[in-house]
């Protein structure tokens, strides 16, 4: 059996993104997250005694990544040479890979996959079965030819794995199809490069393991690695959590409360998210009809500082960014006016299915958004009358004249 980490998109030294509002410890801890992440992920590769760790791409943010986070990464990498299993690292199209940028020398346990070209490294684990792993590297911010053609025929090998930094939608970032990885034949197709996880296929495996520490509120989705299982033509796999930070959304209902209820609420809630882990939250309060004075507390950061610095007493749980999800009666009647008929006049535009499928032709076109959309007819009327709802809700609508 081969056992191995797949990990992507680290983007080990990308600073947290769109916070405001922390209590100062929580944003002093801030740029030791990643560090934790890197510790977490090397703690689960020694603690599973994989055969090796599998690094596909952007594990730095940036092209010159600086002498600090280059220490670290070495540092990792090099306990993970002290315990004996191997690394196979893949650049992409954020640390795209030039030799003179680099501090130090990798440590003897990491192969690199250094050339926008394909090249394979031939191994065998302590149990005596045979790997092949092939891969590229991005050596500018952009390739844009898919690779998959360059990958090499298995060869006698007892496992075949991939490893490829790209887009199946994307021109600039190795476009390829999940047809043509499929008829490699290969065992497994460790993908980088999107960040939500993804499973493009199960038989075989191939897929984003997204990436292991959410870096904003779109990531919400991340903070993992694959643990990956393989026997001969069978594989299991899971995601383990390495983040040190997990992002969380939460939607509190302040229909009922005053001001006093509020506070206690919002406390409540967010203390209930547990406190196992760090968490960022960004909190949503719907259904509100706040007076002027809480409104004002929500909006210019006053609530959110305060139930941070309580929160930090109990916790490690701090909110990203509080925002009302309704807007107040006051609000309301000042918003721009739109008749319903020129709402429907402009909607009517898109009841055209071929104007509709060409505005969303990429998303018609990739391959797992494709399919979902197929089992789904009436995606399209979906949108207009969700299109139609947020109309209403941004604009007053006026009364036609009929
Ligand atoms: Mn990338």
């Amino acid at each position: 059996m081969l056992r191995f980490i797949h990990a992507a998109d680290l983007h080990f030294d990308r600073s947290f993104e769109g916070l405001k509002g922390l209590c100062e410890e929580a944003v002093r801890l801030l740029p030791e997250r990643n560090r934790q992440m890197l510790d977490n992920l090397v703690a689960a590769a020694i603690a599973k005694e994989v055969d090796f760790v599998l690094l596909a791409g952007d594990t730095f943010h940036q092209a010159k990544p600086s002498l600090k986070a280059q220490g670290a990464l070495m540092e990792a990498l090099r306990r993970l040479e002290q315990a004996e299993i191997p690394v196979f690292m893949s650049f992409g199209n954020h640390d795209y890979y030039k030799a003179e940028r680099y501090w130090f020398a990798f440590p003897e346990n990491v192969r690199l996959f250094t050339k926008a070209s394909v090249t394979s490294y031939d191994g065998v684990t302590s149990q005596g079965e045979g790997y092949r792993i092939s891969g590229f590297s991005y050596e500018t911010p952009h390739l844009e030819q898919g690779l998959v053609s360059a990958f090499p025929v298995r060869n006698g090998e007892t496992y075949a794995l991939g490893m490829y930094h790209g887009d199946p939608a994307a021109a600039v970032y190795a476009p390829f199809s999940l047809a043509e990885m499929k008829a490699k034949g290969y065992d497994y197709w460790a993908l980088g490069h999107i960040h939500v996880p993804t499973v493009l296929s199960e038989t075989p495996p191939i897929l984003y393991p997204g990436t292991p520490q959410g870096h904003s509120r779109k990531e919400t989705a991340g903070g993992f690695v694959e643990y990956v299982e393989l026997t001969p033509g069978h594989c299991r796999h899971e995601a383990v959590p390495v983040a040190a930070v997990f992002w969380r959304e939460l939607t509190v209902s302040a229909a009922h409360s005053d001001r006093k209820k509020l506070l206690a609420e919002l406390a409540e809630q967010l203390l209930a998210l547990g406190n196992e882990q760090a968490l960022l939250v960004a909190v949503k309060l719907a259904h509100s009809q706040l007076d002027a004075q809480t409104t004002a507390a929500v909006k210019n950061g006053e609530l959110q500082q305060y139930l941070n610095q309580l929160l930090w007493q109990d916790s490690e749980i701090q909110i990203a960014s509080l925002e009302l999800l309704d807007d107040t009666e006051a609000e309301r009647g000042e918003r721009p006016q739109l008749s319903a008929a020129r709402t429907a006049q402009h909607l009517a535009v898109y009841q055209d299915q071929q104007i509709f499928g060409e505005l969303l032709e990429e998303l018609y076109r990739h391959p797992i958004a494709g399919e979902l959309l197929q089992e789904h007819p009436a995606y399209q009327q979906d949108v207009l009358a969700a299109a139609n709802d947020r109309l209403a809700a941004d604009f007053a609508l006026e009364e036609d004249e009929k």
